[in-house]
């Protein structure tokens, strides 16, 4: 059964904790009720699911697919309104939102959820897979089903893993080869203690910020650089600011489409297997946008004026070393890291 007509959706729910930040309260002033009112149309559910890429951009695109797949699957029932372009606020406010109900999906890097869910830290460890095809191997796997009940404490439930590609190092300066290089720079990463961390290692100063704020920032010289994919690198047109591009690879942390508990315990079991098997299939569509992105991206900022340089990944990988004796201390982390390991 769905929702009955009375009942406030899962965008309305209040939020229980204060303070807030003005983001939420905005956030909680614009939801939409997530039921269609009207005896007619009562067991009409829509759902709203963030997003900080464009329109086009293959996270956006995969969940917009998903919304089609349930949306034909339930007759018209289950709808899922895709919120992208920062539409709903930047990554750390849109968790927050989903985690009490105010926003009901959200298309997340799982860096930004290293903080809250210490097992998020595995795939996003430095060099830990040597290729993203051996990374979706072992998260499609039950190592993948681990991480993801680590969301459930949390407030969100994990529905897909999305391609992301392998995170590089980019700046104003200079070509990086090697961490000496990288002595002294100032670095946006994602808002999370493992990237702080990277940072220690290699010398540079860590910088977190909020993806949105990095173009100003880099265009200001408020930091030297920051890493990204080349899709990121490409839309956020952080490479007209920022063109050299040196291939770090360093880590492949993936995208991550969770729902909100909140949300997710009001559905009815139907919408919920509708919703499973539509995640589930949106990761080959999305797996093939993105290698068709991935490369014009490449070829858009290399035409762009990007200079793109090969580096020394052997000094990279053995600078990791602090970086994986603080994060495997956690032992739930440690076991992870095993078992991705004794994989292959
Ligand atoms: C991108 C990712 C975004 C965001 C961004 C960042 O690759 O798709 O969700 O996490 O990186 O660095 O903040």
């Amino acid at each position: 059964m769905n929702r009955p007509a009375a009942a406030p959706g899962p965008s309305s729910a209040p939020h229980p904790f204060a303070p807030v930040s003005r983001r939420v309260l905005l956030g909680a002033a614009l939801a939409a009720p997530a039921l269609v009112a009207g005896p007619a149309r009562a067991q009409t559910v829509s759902l709203r699911s963030a997003d900080i890429h464009p329109d086009g951009y293959p996270t956006v695109e995969a969940v917009k697919y998903l919304a089609r797949l349930a949306e034909e699957r339930s007759g018209g029932k289950l709808r899922i309104q895709v919120f992208h372009s920062h539409q709903l606020g930047e990554e750390k406010d849109t968790i927050e939102q989903t985690r009490f109900g105010v926003i009901d999906m959200n298309r997340i890097n799982l860096g930004a959820l290293n903080n809250l869910v210490p097992e998020t830290i595995v795939p996003a460890l430095p060099f830990l897979f040597p290729s993203t095809e051996r990374m979706f191997s072992v998260l499609d796997g039950p190592v993948g089903d681990d991480i993801k009940k680590g969301f459930e404490s949390h407030g969100m439930v994990g529905l897909a893993f999305y391609d992301s590609g392998a995170r590089s190092f980019y700046n104003r300066g200079r070509p990086i080869r090697t961490p000496a290089d990288m002595r002294g720079m100032k670095i946006r990463v994602q808002q999370s203690d493992m990237w702080l961390a990277i940072m220690r290692a290699l010398g540079a100063n860590a910088t977190p910020l909020p993806f949105g704020e990095v173009y100003s920032a880099l265009q200001t010289g408020v930091i030297d650089g920051a890493e990204n994919n080349w899709p990121s690198y490409q839309t956020s047109r952080h490479f007209e600011v920022a063109k050299f591009y040196s291939l770090t690879e360093h880590s492949m942390s993936p995208e991550v489409l969770v729902m909100s508990k909140r949300a997710w315990d009001r559905l009815s079991p139907d919408n919920r297997e509708i919703l499973r098997a539509a995640a589930k299939e949106s990761q080959p569509y999305m797996h093939r946008l993105w290698a068709e992105k991935d490369a014009e991206a490449r070829r858009t900022v290399e035409a762009g004026g990007a200079q793109v340089n090969g580096v020394d990944k052997e000094a990279f990988v053995a600078a990791m070393g602090p970086v994986y004796e603080q994060f495997t201390r956690n032992a739930r982390v440690k076991a992870l890291v095993e078992r991705v390991r004794a994989a292959g």
